[in-house]
């Protein structure tokens, strides 16, 4: 970002969005009206055609916005001067990667008017997996609830929603292949609250939600273990034929499918080819993690049968980091997760043509404590702080792993310990808008000092939203 000497711009009754005719703008443009009208608080017309006058939001495709040398999917170089402002990208999403920056520069004066210093930004991300997984199998979080989420994660320039949809304590997405999974297990949560369960039609809302902001959701089923539910649905997937009783605690590690089982292949097949069918992304995630009583052997076999189905149903497979276990093969997302395994099989993988997607539970895991006296959360990758979430380097993370194997940063919000939308924002802010900049600005681009203070500017928008965050003592509100 440069900063161009001219005077401020500030919005005065003129306010206007003002785009091209075609499609792509025009959404665009109808979105930035929504945001930037809710964060200035006034209402913003926008106007398609040629409009010069002062005032004017302008956006517009480019191919040659954003800085040459960058990936053009979210590139977008954005000016402002006192006339207004002049927002140009290749493709629809570097605009409203642009938009989230633009937000990020208005701010109120002493007498509370609102404006933005005259800049030039050229930017583009860092990486290109920029994520946040949320647990809606603990608890249930209703597509309002995870469009609020969605709506933090688009002003954070984040561009992947992961959905753990099903675990031990619930199911959470009907599929058409086996109506009983939703019927029978959808119903119970962590501590015996409600659950949930999205039809196809609520995931379909919630993918579009996305997709209007360039997100990409990427759905989850966990096997081979993390699947008392689905055991308890279709009895059919035990040894004994027998149903396990429902299941509220917090435990990980106990359920488990079984190669041996006539019925196991075609839920695998079916299951994952109806999450893929539904799912208009590139990626379909197979779980892998935590499987605690099976042999190597039948846990290789379930990671390259799994990884198959959705190869063939057009889909790339991604997995938790225990999947590099098995022979996972180019293309394929190993998600990192859990700093305190030898790094030595996520470097092979990687070799073997594998990309690794960074977690690493002590900075990301925002279900994590942010000190001894948080109430919510667990602890076991230790207490994690702001500045711990946002001073560390993905490329550096797995010692021996080339850099330019890592796709990209996800948080992760586990909810054993989260019952509530309030309790899943308290984790999740500030702690996500660093990882956010770590996932989006390069390393040398950045720094804690600098982030403490852009982090504080967020928070007015929170608060108007309704968001409520947790006031880390390491910042100055
Ligand atoms: C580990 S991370 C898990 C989850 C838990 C989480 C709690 C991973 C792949 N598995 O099952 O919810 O820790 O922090």
């Amino acid at each position: 970002m440069r900063r161009t000497g001219g005077l401020p711009f500030v919005p005065d009754g003129d306010l206007r969005v003002v785009v091209g005719d075609t499609p792509d703008e025009i959404s665009a443009g109808v979105l930035t009206a929504e945001v930037v009208g809710a964060l200035l608080d006034v209402p913003l017309g926008l106007v398609t055609g040629p409009d010069v006058g002062p005032g004017a939001v302008r956006l517009g495709l480019h191919d040659d916005a954003g800085p040459a040398d960058a990936d053009p999917a979210e590139r977008y170089t954005l000016t402002v001067t006192a006339d207004g402002v002049d927002l140009r990208a290749p493709r629809p999403a570097g605009l409203l990667r642009g938009v989230a920056t633009l937000c990020q520069l208005f701010g109120r004066d002493g007498d509370g008017r609102v404006s933005a210093p005259a800049v030039v930004v050229q930017d583009a991300p860092r990486y290109a997996w920029r994520g946040l997984s949320l647990d809606v199998a603990r608890h249930f979080f209703t597509v309002e609830e995870v469009a609020a989420v969605l709506g933090v994660m688009a002003q954070l320039k984040l561009n992947v929603l992961h959905l753990h949809l099903t675990d031990d304590q619930g199911w959470r997405l009907d599929v058409p292949s086996r109506p009983p999974l939703a019927l029978r297990s959808s119903s119970t949560a962590v501590g015996g609250g409600a659950g949930g369960c999205y039809s196809a039609d609520d995931y379909a809302r919630i993918v579009a939600f996305a997709a209007a902001r360039h997100i990409t959701v990427v759905p989850e089923i966990d096997l081979p273990g993390h699947v008392n539910a689905a055991l308890h649905a279709l009895p059919e997937l035990t040894p004994d034929g027998v149903a396990p009783p429902t299941y509220t605690g917090i435990e990980v590690g106990f359920s488990r499918l079984h190669r041996d089982v006539p019925a196991t292949r075609a839920f695998l097949q079916d299951v994952l080819g109806d999450v893929a069918a539904m799912t208009p992304g590139p990626y379909v995630h197979i779980g892998g993690d935590e499987v605690l009583t099976m042999a190597a052997e039948e846990y290789r076999w379930f990671v390259r049968t799994a990884r198959d189905v959705v190869r063939a149903a057009g889909k790339t497979p991604v997995g938790w980091q225990e999947i590099a276990h098995a022979d996972v093969d180019p293309g394929t997302v190993v998600q990192y997760w859990d700093p305190r395994a030898d790094p030595e099989p996520f470097v092979a993988a990687a070799a073997a043509g594998a990309r690794l997607l960074m977690s690493p539970g002590s900075r990301v895991y925002l279900d994590m404590k942010y000190d001894a006296d948080s109430e919510l959360g667990l602890a076991w990758a230790g207490y994690v702080e702001l500045r711990d979430s946002y001073d560390w380097d993905p490329d550096r993370t797995v010692p021996g792993l080339p850099a330019d194997a890592v796709v990209g940063v996800e948080a992760a919000v586990w909810t054993e310990t989260l019952p509530t939308a309030e309790d899943l924002f308290v984790m999740l802010l500030p702690r996500l808008a660093a990882v956010a900049e770590v996932a989006w600005s390069a390393q040398d681009r950045r720094g804690w000092e600098g982030f403490r203070v852009r982090v504080a500017g967020l928070a007015p928008g929170w608060d108007r939203a309704g968001y409520p965050f947790y006031p880390s003592p390491q910042v100055d509100w």
